[in-house]
């Protein structure tokens, strides 16, 4: 099997890739190791920034994110009893779309098997070789047996824990890294959201999160421990902790309903640099993970990619090597701001591990500077809707 640029992994990152290069006339594989099933169905990010809304929509993937996304101006914070609307349309002139990334992936799968593409589901890449050569191999199981891609180039988007990343030989890759003393449980339910926008609640007894998916389904997330077994949250555990975090201004009342998926996620910061080595270009959560309080995972993805992609039409439209050289460079300018904005966003939101009265109060003065500065809801705002080109 053959093909210019060998894809690994069908999450938002190599689905966009494949896509992208579609449109300018370069051949892509994906290889996929779970199923076209599983990962439809792979609840996790719920926000795109501005920036993932328009390369949606001018790339042709913008019809139903429009007629089922929901556009939102604004967030919410809340904290000691208080309650601070930002509006974030008004600071920047940018907004941001809730859309379920299963949606996304959704799409991308429909337009990719439309227009002919290549996608090998429960395909699973066991090893990456002669990268640094003109023709690297994927090696890859299916139906019990291995096979061979051979391509170009090949893009590493298979996630935190995926097999490019480590086809890198020891010594290249430099590790920036910061675990935190807690998680998130993830709950989505059939309850209509209470809310008209996504609210942040700073609490003494931990974070909350009440976003949605739809007018019919809430998406609602818990600070807890690192390692919480979901096994000790029943759902009438969840819906009380929730309330009690988020019931904090007079009159408003959570909606609960039947919990359709729970889950646990754990909290951490990481990149490697650089996001290549040879023929191997990296993206996504393969080379950077970010706490999901500042709604990144994802867009980040889509922003590796949007440049992977100018890259390789460069390269093969007219053999120009520039873009590819400087696609990490570039790369992580904007993966760095985006780690410092999910990890101001991380601290200044949690319960942290201490629980320090000092930590509370300096969390408390930060969010009261949110809710009373121009300039500081601005600087939250234009991060949250996220940066244009930088
Ligand atoms: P992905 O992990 O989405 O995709 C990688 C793909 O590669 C997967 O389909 C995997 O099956 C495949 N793969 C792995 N190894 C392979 C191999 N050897 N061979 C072939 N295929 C292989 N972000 C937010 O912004 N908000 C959130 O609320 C949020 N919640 C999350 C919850 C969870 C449980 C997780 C894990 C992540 C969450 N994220 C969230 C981050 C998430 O949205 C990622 O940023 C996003 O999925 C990144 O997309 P990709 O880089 O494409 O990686
Ligand atoms: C979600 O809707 O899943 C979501 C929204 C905002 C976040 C994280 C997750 O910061």
């Amino acid at each position: 099997m053959r093909t210019q640029v060998g894809i690994v992994g069908a999450g938002p990152a190599g689905l966009m890739l494949s896509h992208l290069l579609h449109l300018r006339g370069i051949e892509s594989v994906v290889l996929e190791s779970r199923s076209r099933d599983h990962v439809e169905h792979r609840v996790r990010a719920g926000v795109l920034e501005q920036g993932s809304v328009d390369l949606l929509c001018r790339t042709g993937l913008g019809g139903r994110l429009r007629r089922e996304g929901l556009r939102h101006e604004g967030i919410e914070l809340r904290f000691a009893g208080e309650s601070y609307r930002v509006p974030m349309t008004e600071l920047t002139g940018r907004a941001i779309t809730v859309y379920g990334q299963q949606e996304v992936v959704k799409d991308l799968i429909a337009a990719r098997i439309a227009a002919g593409g290549s996608i090998l589901f429960e395909a699973d890449v066991v090893r990456l070789d002669n990268l640094d050569s003109d023709s690297p191999v994927v090696h890859f199981r299916r139906d019990g047996h291995e096979e061979k891609l051979h391509c170009d180039f090949v893009a590493g988007c298979d996630g935190f824990h995926g097999v490019s990343r480590g086809a890198v030989p020891e010594g290249v890759l430099t590790t920036y890294e910061r675990t935190y003393p807690f998680a998130w449980l993830g709950v989505l339910a059939a309850a209509a959201p209470a809310v008209e926008e996504l609210v942040y609640a700073h609490h003494d007894r931990g974070f909350a999160l009440h976003s949605m998916r739809s007018p019919e389904v809430s998406r609602l997330y818990l600070q807890v421990a690192p390692d919480e077994d979901i096994g000790t949250w029943p759902d009438e555990r969840i819906w009380a902790e929730l309330r009690t975090r988020l019931e904090t201004v007079p009159g408003w009342s959570l909606n609960e309903g039947p919990v359709l998926e729970k889950s646990i996620t754990p909290m951490r910061s990481f990149v490697v640099e650089p996001m290549r080595w040879e023929r191997l270009f990296l993206a996504g959560d393969a080379v950077h993970i970010v706490p999901p309080t500042g709604a990144k995972g994802m867009n980040l993805a889509l922003a590796d990619v949007a440049l992977l992609g100018d890259a390789f039409a460069a390269w093969y439209g007219r053999g120009c090597p520039d873009l590819l050289e400087s696609y990490s460079a570039k790369a992580l300018r904007r993966v760095w701001r985006a780690q410092h904005f999910s990890w101001w966003m991380t601290s200044m939101l949690h319960r942290l591990e201490r629980n320090d009265p000092y930590e509370t109060k300096l969390q408390t003065a930060t969010l009261r500077y949110v809710a009373t500065s121009r300039a500081y809801a601005t600087s939250l705002a234009e991060n949250y809707v996220g940066l244009p080109e930088i």
